[in-house]
Parts: C-alpha cells; sequence; structure tokens
C-alpha cells in the first residue's frame, strides 16, 4: 500500500468512526421508519370517534419514543398514545387514542397545556419547518385551522381524535410525505415528557421526519367496482 492509499483508508476509517460516534438518529436511520397510511374503501367521519371501520382494521403506530431523554417510553397511566392513518379521495384522515392520568386544558399558556404537536410536510422536504408544524389542544375544536388541515373532531373527553388534511392529488398510491406525531405532557402545572412516534435515539433535536407513505392493496377502481357489487348485492 502506498502512502496515498494508507491516508485514504485512514480517513475513510475515522469517517465511519466518527459516525458511529455521534450516535445521532440520521436522515439514513429514518428512511426505514415509516408508517403505511392504506388506502380506506370509506371514508372515516371525522367527529372525534374511532367508531368508524376503517379505524378497525388500520395499523396502529405507537408513540413510545421520549423526546426529552431519547429512550423508549413504557405506555402507563402517565401517558399511552397510538394514532393510525388511511387516505381516500385527496384527503389523509388521523386517528389519535391518548391515556394521560392529568389533563391540563384551562390554561392561557399552550406550553402548560397538554397538547399534541404534528408535522404534516406535503412536499417531503423531510425537515421540521414551521410551515408543517400543527400545535392541537386537547378537546378544542375552535380557531382558524391552518390549511391543508380541514377538521378536527374530539370524543370520549379528550381521549379520542380525528383530523382530516386536504392533500389532492398528493394523496395518491406510493407518494410520501413527512409526517411526525408527538405529546406534549403537562402534569401538576409542569410538562412533564414530550413523547413521540419515531425510531429510538430520536430526540428534539432530531431536524429529521419520518415518511407516511400512501398505500393501496388493491387498486383504487377496482375497489370501488367491488364495493358498487356489494352494495348491488345487498339490495337482494
Ligand atoms: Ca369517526
Ligand atoms: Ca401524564
Ligand atoms: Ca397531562
Amino acid at each position: 500500500m502506498n502512502l496515498n492509499k494508507q491516508m485514504l483508508a485512514t480517513i475513510i476509517l475515522l469517517l465511519a468512526t466518527m459516525s458511529h460516534a455521534l450516535g445521532h438518529v440520521t436522515g439514513g436511520k429514518l428512511q426505514n421508519f415509516q408508517y403505511n397510511a392504506e388506502l380506506a374503501p370509506v371514508a372515516p367521519i371525522v367527529d372525534g370517534y374511532l367508531d368508524d371501520l376503517v379505524w378497525e382494521r388500520a395499523i396502529p403506530g405507537k408513540l413510545e419514543q421520549n423526546l426529552i431523554s431519547g429512550e423508549r417510553w413504557n405506555p402507563s397511566s402517565d401517558f399511552t398514545g397510538s394514532f393510525a392513518a388511511v387516505w381516500r379521495n385527496g384527503f389523509l384522515y388521523i386517528a389519535i387514542k391518548l391515556v394521560d392520568d392529568q389533563l391540563e386544558t384551562r390554561q392561557t399558556k399552550l406550553l402548560r397545556e397538554d397538547h399534541l404537536l404534528l408535522y404534516v410536510d406535503p412536499h417531503h422536504s423531510g425537515r421540521k419547518e414551521d410551515l408543517y408544524r400543527y400545535e392541537i389542544r386537547i378537546g378544542k375544536e375552535t380557531g382558524t385551522l391552518k390549511a391543508p388541515l380541514t377538521r378536527v373532531a374530539w370524543g370520549n373527553d379528550g381521549q379520542t381524535c380525528e383530523l382530516s388534511f386536504r392533500l389532492d392529488n398528493l394523496a395518491r398510491k406510493g407518494n410520501s410525505i413527512g409526517f411526525s406525531i408527538a405529546y406534549n405532557d403537562v402534569d401538576s402545572g409542569n410538562l412533564q415528557h414530550k413523547i413521540t412516534w419515531g425510531p429510538e435515539g430520536y430526540t428534539e433535536e432530531t431536524d429529521y421526519l419520518a415518511d407516511l407513505v400512501f398505500t393501496a392493496k388493491i387498486e383504487p377502481n377496482r375497489q370501488q367496482k367491488l364495493i358498487q357489487w356489494g352494495r348491488i348485492k345487498s339490495l337482494y
């Protein structure tokens, strides 16, 4: 090995060791972390109650990553949370289930209240930009909604929630958007935890967003035909 090759090998080794030593979640690690939102045969009714058939079938994503410590969060009565997402006719629908031992919703400042923090990045920039951030107060449906968020509905005293985002042709089979969902848990007047859906090691400093991918096991047209056939059959 001549000197140049030796130097090059040393540099490569150093770089490899450095990136490993940093230990942060990088875009690379997030590549394998995604939520598949499946095409729904019928859109859910955005009323805050998760009794729609699509939510029974959707696979939940769990909020079990502590954004402050970077460690896994064990679901407990202190906080347990999950979400599911489906799409239909240009809309993304999100269902959320929350358990929180002390619900704090009567403060004037958002920081002193339990709230959800979502990022929906239709342009798939992959980064946490303010433009894509949605702060959702528990149990509250009033106020102007920032596009493309079109509706927020709560049920079961703030334990269930449904949201809809109008994404038009971005909600199509195979397309990906940036996505994140976290819960800021305020108990006894102080912020206790920030729990998110994310890979191990993911913290507040992680600038990258995971992917939400629009999937469809059956082609939309074929599925629509099947539904129509079901309707026809039910007439007899
Ligand atoms: Ca519903
Ligand atoms: Ca709590
Ligand atoms: Ca709380």
